[in-house]
Formats: structure tokens, C-alpha cells, sequence
């Protein structure tokens, strides 16, 4: 495997082989030809609709282009596109070519591209002239700046008007032969939610995905005939692939790109385009269910509506099949592979009350303690695992991967979970330190290292709170260096904007109070302390 990536020991890669888990399959390309390429839609845009003979050409030319302006295989790439058609293309391009995209979501900023950039040495960053308002070509300039000492980064490729830089439409070539990629390598990287400091890579092979593409549609009943709104951004796992963008187009259904995922946006595509199947986080539920009320779209023809990323109370599970008129899924998956999924048929208890069981035979899931001895049948623990779709390892993150996998290479989750009598999981907690607002996950670590660079705030904790609407929202709790002149929330988050921090990061809440944070019997900073403190009673 690719230097610094950790493969899969070689009984267990066997193992996967055997049981037909891992394939010769790449991603990027389709299982068998379609007889009907020229007439089938394959991608609708809010920029253009594609059949998949367009799709198909679109993507051979680009990876040819690529090719001839020196992006070789096992080169990355940092593609930060929003829900456009080049988000399709350019990653069909990259996985033809064997070069790795690395995707990014939308709404990062300086602060996570540089990082990106430098981590993964990438030659090449995608992005869209401009999206949600925002001129990705500045942060493109800041990006070329503060990366120019590791030098790697060599083309910026902008979908729309390129400005000084190079517009994808140019990156043309007549296709060339190109050797097949070993399917047992890297073909992407996803991010983390992350833990401790940045966030980190995750590598996902071609086997490993495409093996997530193929069980997670046929789990979800997902064929030619299938519509996936893509409602969410394309970058983020959950809507790549479970089974999602690359899921869909592999069975030769249609992909609907939506703008945003608010109903304004969706209703009238599922309308105009009968989509079938679409993914959402909590928070956007409740909407989705008061709008339908009032909607004069026919959206009847959603048939399936997933749910994941963090946890959907029970209130809104409930009103989903009445309300929708479609099949409520819950999902509980993570980047770094294992996926849980309740079934198109389960009881109504199964599907409103917890968050699936794995998607593959092959998932073994050991639900541990504080000591990591498995906890008795029905208890509260952490979640273990591994997999033939779980990475053994972040990229380039040696010590990292020391703390975040087991000996036998289980990896830690970091979520609490139950196993119920019915033998399905449900999330109870967490114990990384990570605030789930409403599917974006926010590293405390990383956004105290910024907060700590503002010459106002001598010490700072980062926890979660209840949140009605979000689940949690995300307070900073700082001891200010002078007391009587603390800073505003609009002050830190403005200086956190400053610093190129991406805005879901920034905290919803400021609590200046402290004159030293309260720590533990080990001297950590006690967050149970300070979130027991700031929730209202
Ligand atoms: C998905 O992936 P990530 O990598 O953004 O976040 C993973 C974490 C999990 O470890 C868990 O803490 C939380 O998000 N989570 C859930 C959940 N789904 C994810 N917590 C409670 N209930 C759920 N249903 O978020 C993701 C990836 C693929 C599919 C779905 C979600």
C-alpha cells in the first residue's frame, strides 16, 4: 500500500477476497456496459444534465487532460466543489487517472485547506469560481501563499470563471489509454470528523468502497430505476456513497444535484425529476416535515428518506412515513468505513428507536468499557471495530493511529453505543471530544488552538451543549487575560474567521465567566465540570 497508509494484514485480505467482499472493481467505472448510455440520464446539475454517454466522455477527457498537464496517478488532489456537475466528472476523472481526490467540504476555509494541502502533498485544488456567495478563487490565493514553502501545490482548477487560474472546461484531451489502478490502493480521501488537533485522512481503497457502493445499494433497494437527490454535500460520505452519488450511478440510476438542502431548494426537484431517494441530517427533518404540509410540489415520489450523522429524536422518526409518505432509514455510519443501517422492512419500534446494524457480515463490532473488556449484553460501551470497509489507519498519523486502533486493529469509534435485544445499536453518547451540531462535527482541540492564538483569551475549553434544534451547539468557555475587558462572541468569531476557520466551527455561545478552568483529579480540563455548569436546569 501507498506510504503512509496502513494496509489490512494479509489473512484478513484473503479472507475479503474469499468471501467476495473485495474485487478487481475501480471505482469510476460501471459493473457492465449500458445499452442505453446516449439516453439515460445519469447526473441532473443545476448547471447541466448529463446522460451517461456525456458522463462517460466528460470524465474520459478530463482524466486525459489532466494526464497531459502532468497530474499523474497517485498524485492528490484537493477538490473542494460544491453540488455541481463537476463535482461528478472531476471525481470520475481523478479515479480513472488513479489520482486521489481528497475532498473537501464546501464550506472549509483557509485554516482546513492549508492543512489538507500540506498533508496530503497535493499537486492540484478544485474549486467552483464561487459558491454560497464566497469568491473561491481568494481563498485559492491565500491558499497558494501559505503553502508556497512546502511547494507542492501546482495547478488550481476552478469550475466556472477560472480568473488567473485554470478553468476545468480547458482541462481537455482526447482520451488516452490509461493502466488501471490496483484496486487495492487508496483511490480517496475522506476526512474525519477529528479528534484531537486537524483533521485527519482517510484512506479508502477501490475495493473497499466499491464494496460499500454495491451492499449499500442493494440494502437500500437501489437500482437503475433509482433517483438519488443529493441533498447534502456530494463531499461527505454519507451522500458520496451510502449508496449516494457513486452508489447510484454504479446501477445506472440518476443522480439529482440539489443547491442546498432545504425544502425550497428539494421539493421542486423531486418534483420535476420523481427522485426516489434522498439523506438528511436531524436538524433538517423537522423542516422537511412542516413544509411538506404546505407544499404545493408533489414529492410522492420519494420512496426512501435516510437519516444519520447524528441522532434523530424519536418525535420526528415518528411523524417521517405518516408525514412523508415514504420509508424513514436510519443510518449511523462514520468516514472511516462501518455503516449501520436499519432495513426497508423492519418494525416500526427497530426503524423510530435506534440506529441499524452493520451492513456487512463481515462488520465485527465489539462493544467494550473503560478497561476495553466487552461489557455484559445490553450494556452501555464503547464501539470497536473492524472491517472490510474500515480503515486499519489515518494517513501519515503513526501516533495517532497507536491511540485510535486496538492491537488487532479494531478501530476505536469513540461513540457510546447499546446493543438492543434486537440486536441493533443504538447511540447513546460520545466520548471523543467532538461536537455533533447536527451532523458537522466539530473538534474541541482544534478550535481551542485558535481561540488560544487571540492575545484576549488566556485559556480555553470547547464543549457541547443541548441544543434543541442542533442537538448540540458549541460553547467556548475562555478565561480571559484581562477580566474586566473580555471579548464578545462576535469578536472571537470573528478572529477565529480571521484565521481561516470554516463557519460551522465557530461557537454559537461565549461563557467569559472563569478565572481558571476547572480540572480534573489528573489535572485534564473537567468538560463534564463546565458542561454541567452552563446547561440550564
Ligand atoms: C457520518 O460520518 P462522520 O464521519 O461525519 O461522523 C461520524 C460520527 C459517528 O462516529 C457518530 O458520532 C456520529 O457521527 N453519527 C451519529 C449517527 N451517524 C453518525 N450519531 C448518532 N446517530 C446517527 N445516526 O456522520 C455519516 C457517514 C455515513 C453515513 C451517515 C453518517
Amino acid at each position: 500500500m501507498r506510504e503512509g497508509c496502513v494496509p489490512w494484514p494479509a489473512p484478513l485480505a484473503q479472507e475479503y477476497r474469499a468471501r467476495g467482499y473485495w474485487t478487481d472493481e475501480r471505482l469510476g467505472t460501471w459493473p457492465a456496459p449500458l445499452p442505453d448510455a446516449a439516453t439515460r440520464t445519469a447526473v441532473v446539475a443545476p448547471d447541466r444534465t448529463l446522460t451517461y454517454a456525456e458522463l462517460d466522455r466528460a470524465a474520459d477527457r478530463l482524466a486525459a487532460g489532466l494526464h497531459a498537464r502532468g497530474i499523474a496517478p497517485g498524485d492528490r488532489v484537493v477538490v473542494q466543489l460544491p453540488n455541481i456537475s463537476a463535482f461528478v466528472t472531476l471525481s470520475l476523472a481523478l479515479f480513472r487517472l488513479g489520482a486521489l481526490p481528497v475532498y473537501a467540504l464546501p464550506a472549509h476555509r483557509g485554516a482546513e485547506i492549508v492543512h489538507l494541502v500540506e498533508t496530503s502533498g497535493a499537486v492540484a485544488y478544485a474549486i467552483p469560481d464561487e459558491a454560497a456567495g464566497f469568491d473561491h478563487r481568494t481563498l485559492a490565493a491565500e491558499v497558494l501563499e501559505r503553502t508556497a514553502g512546502t511547494g507542492t501545490l501546482a495547478h488550481v482548477l476552478v469550475a466556472g470563471d477560472p480568473g488567473p487560474y485554470t478553468a476545468l472546461a480547458d482541462v481537455d484531451a482526447d482520451p488516452v489509454p490509461l493502466p488501471a489502478p490496483d484496486p487495492l490502493e487508496p483511490a480517496l480521501f475522506l476526512l474525519s470528523g477529528g479528534t484531537t488537533g486537524r483533521p485527519k485522512l482517510i484512506p479508502r481503497t477501490h475495493a473497499d468502497y466499491a464494496y460499500q457502493l454495491r451492499q449499500t445499494a442493494r440494502l437500500c433497494g437501489v437500482g437503475p430505476d433509482s433517483g438519488y437527490l443529493c441533498a447534502l454535500p456530494a463531499a461527505h460520505n454519507f451522500a458520496l456513497a451510502c449508496p449516494g452519488v457513486l452508489g447510484t450511478l454504479r446501477v445506472g440510476g440518476t443522480v439529482v444535484l440539489a443547491p442546498s438542502p432545504s425544502p425550497e431548494d428539494c421539493f421542486p426537484l423531486l418534483a420535476r425529476t420523481g427522485a426516489s431517494v434522498t439523506s438528511l441530517v436531524p436538524p433538517l427533518v423537522p423542516l422537511w416535515l412542516e413544509i411538506t404540509k404546505s407544499t404545493s410540489c408533489d414529492i410522492s415520489s420519494l420512496r426512501l428518506l435516510q437519516v444519520g450523522g447524528s441522532r434523530l429524536g424519536p418525535e420526528a422518526a415518528q411523524q417521517v412515513a405518516p408525514v412523508l409518505g415514504c420509508t424513514l432509514q436510519q443510518v449511523y455510519g462514520m468516514a472511516e468505513g462501518l455503516l449501520n443501517y436499519t432495513r426497508l422492512d423492519d418494525p416500526e419500534e427497530v426503524v423510530v428507536h435506534t440506529q441499524g446494524r452493520p451492513l456487512s457480515p463481515g462488520d465485527e463490532l465489539r462493544v467494550v468499557d473503560e478497561d476495553g473488556v466487552e461489557v455484559r449484553p445490553g450494556g452501555t460501551g464503547e464501539l470497536l471495530t473492524r472491517g472490510p470497509y474500515t480503515l486499519r489507519g489515518y494517513y501519515r498519523a503513526p501516533a495517532h493511529n497507536r491511540a485510535r486502533f486496538t492491537a488487532d486493529g479494531f478501530f476505536r469509534t469513540g461513540d457510546l453505543v447499546r446493543l438492543t435485544a434486537s440486536g441493533n445499536l443504538a447511540v447513546v453518547g460520545r466520548i471523543n471530544d467532538v461536537v455533533n451540531r447536527g451532523g458537522e462535527k466539530v473538534p474541541a482541540e482544534e478550535v481551542e488552538e485558535h481561540l488560544l492564538a487571540d492575545p484576549r483569551i488566556r485559556a480555553a475549553a470547547v464543549i457541547g451543549l443541548p441544543d434543541a434544534y442542533m442537538g448540540e451547539q458549541t460553547c467556548a468557555c475562555v478565561v480571559p487575560q484581562h477580566p474586566d475587558a473580555p471579548p464578545t462572541l462576535e469578536e472571537v468569531r470573528a478572529a477565529l474567521t480571521a484565521r481561516g476557520v470554516a463557519a460551522y466551527k465557530l461557537p454559537d455561545r461565549l461563557e467569559t465567566g472563569l478565572a481558571e478552568l476547572p480540572l480534573t483529579g489528573v489535572g485534564k480540563v473537567d468538560k463534564k465540570a463546565l458542561a454541567a455548569r452552563y446547561t440550564a436546569p
